[in-house]
């Protein structure tokens, strides 16, 4: 059996890693000491959601082949539809393989950084494993310098192990809500199993067994598994430390905590009984506790609709919709995306190396930690400008290191044109516990009003390490003056 894939010292043997890769970790702050080995830092370097650090550079894109599901989560509803609308489980047209295969090649010449191609619904891959599988099959043939990404609930996974090892799929993730079937009870009304739907405590005893199965296949095959769960206040959050040790121990790569979508429009079960999703400040805290457990976290997830295309924190599915790849024929020429993305590369190297020489020889203990929100579109610098802004980036900043912890998603402030007062408001309560904001352009009404709120602002082009650390110095400056 090959050990867990757990965080590790380099071992005797593995390869150099790749120049860029020499900084690549996982988004938790206590991930700069938890090193990765030279191979997996190789493995992960440009899938822009098991790296933190390629997420800022490098696309996937999503292709909605698999529309059956063969379990209910209280929380899904694939009915729904909103061309605005990102989450898990949202799609706006389903493709066949072969329109799949297509469009992964349009995108892949248009955006020359697209590295990943992800099967992730709207239902589970699992549940529709001909489509997935024949998509899978005509992308490794036509386009073999992409990814492929499976996300499943599991439910399936161990009768398919041997076709997911055959395609060289490397990334795997599964859904885990929780290791108690008690609690998933309470998130899981049924599955469909073995021809029969089966209901209550016996539904969830078996989604645990395979749920548990698959992270041991998926060990033993060298599969990186990451698991995404959801905190669902008053149901799995106080359980979710569990889930985190269990899976730690079966070897899973990364856990990508999400926080709950829940509200009546959608349609759920969650949704029209009132369930909340956490607040920012409560998934932070779970997150952190189980990074305290030596596990490395996702905090970057956009919780990315079935049909996603582009950075994760843009969505250009709207550029791709059926009616328009269709008639684009694929520009796919792998020597222009080399070309592209060994400029990435080099550029990742450059912001790595700029990081280092900023970070203090000897750590400085107990400096006081802030929060700072960036406006960014990307490419590890503050870029962005003020109205524009869609999310803000979170970094925790102290005196040693400049770590990502999440992103807030606001309603963005210029529109058309115009700054939006109460859009504003919205924006400073959104941000209340960060000490300022990291942002390119900014106009005087909106600083002032920031200001009045308690919250500094830094306008300037850099990168997004070197101005936070600016930031840094100026605010314990001014609060000790
Ligand atoms: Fe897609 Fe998922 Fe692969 Fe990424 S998404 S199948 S691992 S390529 Fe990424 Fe989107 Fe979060 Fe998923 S940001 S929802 S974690
Ligand atoms: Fe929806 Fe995915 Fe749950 Fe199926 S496994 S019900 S598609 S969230």
């Amino acid at each position: 059996m090959t050990p867990p894939l757990a965080l590790s010292t380099v071992p005797a043997g593995a390869k150099a890693p790749p120049a860029s890769g020499a900084n690549c970790n996982c988004s938790s702050p206590q991930g700069a000491a938890l090193s990765l080995d030279a191979k997996l830092q190789a493995r992960i370097a440009q899938h822009p959601c098991y790296s933190e650090d390629a997420h800022h550079h490098y696309a996937r894109m999503h292709v909605a082949v698999a529309p059956a599901c063969n379990i209910q989560c209280n929380y899904c509803n694939r009915k729904y539809d909103c061309a605005n609308e990102s989450r898990p489980g949202v799609v706006s047209e389903l493709l066949t393989p072969e329109e799949a295969a297509h469009k992964t090649l349009v995108i892949g010449g248009k955006i020359p950084q697209l590295t990943v191609l992800g099967i992730a619904g709207p239902g589970d891959p699992l549940a529709n494993p001909e489509k997935t599988f024949r998509t899978f099959e005509l992308i490794a043939q036509e386009a073999p310098d992409i990814k492929l990404c499976l996300s499943t609930n599991g439910l399936m996974l161990p009768d398919y192990i041997d076709r997911i090892k055959a395609l060289n799929i490397d990334h795997v993730t599964l859904t885990i809500n929780m290791v108690d079937p008690e609690i998933g009870v309470k998130i899981y009304p049924w599955i469909h199993w073995r021809r029969k739907r089966i209901k209550g405590l016996e539904a969830s005893r078996i989604l645990h067994q395979r749920q548990m199965e698959s992270l041991d296949l998926l060990r033993e095959a060298d599969i990186l598994c990451k698991v995404n769960s959801v905190m669902i206040p008053g149901i799995n959050d106080h359980h979710l430390p569990e889930v985190n040790r269990v899976i730690r121990e079966k070897g899973a790569f990364l856990h990508n905590i999400m926080p709950l979508i829940s509200a009546p429009e959608h349609g759920t079960y969650f949704g029209l009984n009132g369930q909340r999703g956490p607040t920012p400040k409560e998934l932070k805290a779970l997150q952190d506790e189980c990074a305290d457990n030596q596990m490395k976290m996702m905090r970057h997830c956009r919780q990315c609709r079935a049909d996603a295309v582009g950075l994760l924190g843009e969505d250009r599915s709207q550029e791709f919709t059926k009616d328009k790849f269709m008639e684009m024929a694929p520009e796919y020429n792998p020597t222009v995306r080399q070309v592209v993305q060994a400029g990435i590369e080099e550029k990742k190297a450059q912001l790595a190396a700029q990081k280092a020489q900023h970070r203090p020889q000897v750590k400085v203990p107990a400096s006081p930690k802030i929060l700072v929100a960036v406006a960014t579109k990307g490419g590890g610098i503050v870029n962005q400008h003020f109205g524009h802004a869609k999310e803000f980036q979170i970094y925790e900043v102290d005196a040693n290191d400049v770590s990502f912890v999440g992103h807030r998603k606001i309603d963005h402030y210029c529109q058309s044109g115009y700054g939006e007062e109460g859009t504003l408001a919205g924006i400073i309560a959104t941000l209340s516990d960060c000490a300022g904001v990291l942002t390119s352009k900014i106009g005087s009404c909106p600083q002032a009003e920031l200001k009045k709120a308690g919250l500094q602002v830094l306008e300037d082009y850099d990168s997004i390490d070197s101005l936070a650390r600016r930031f840094y110095s100026q605010y314990l400056e001014t609060k000790s003056a």
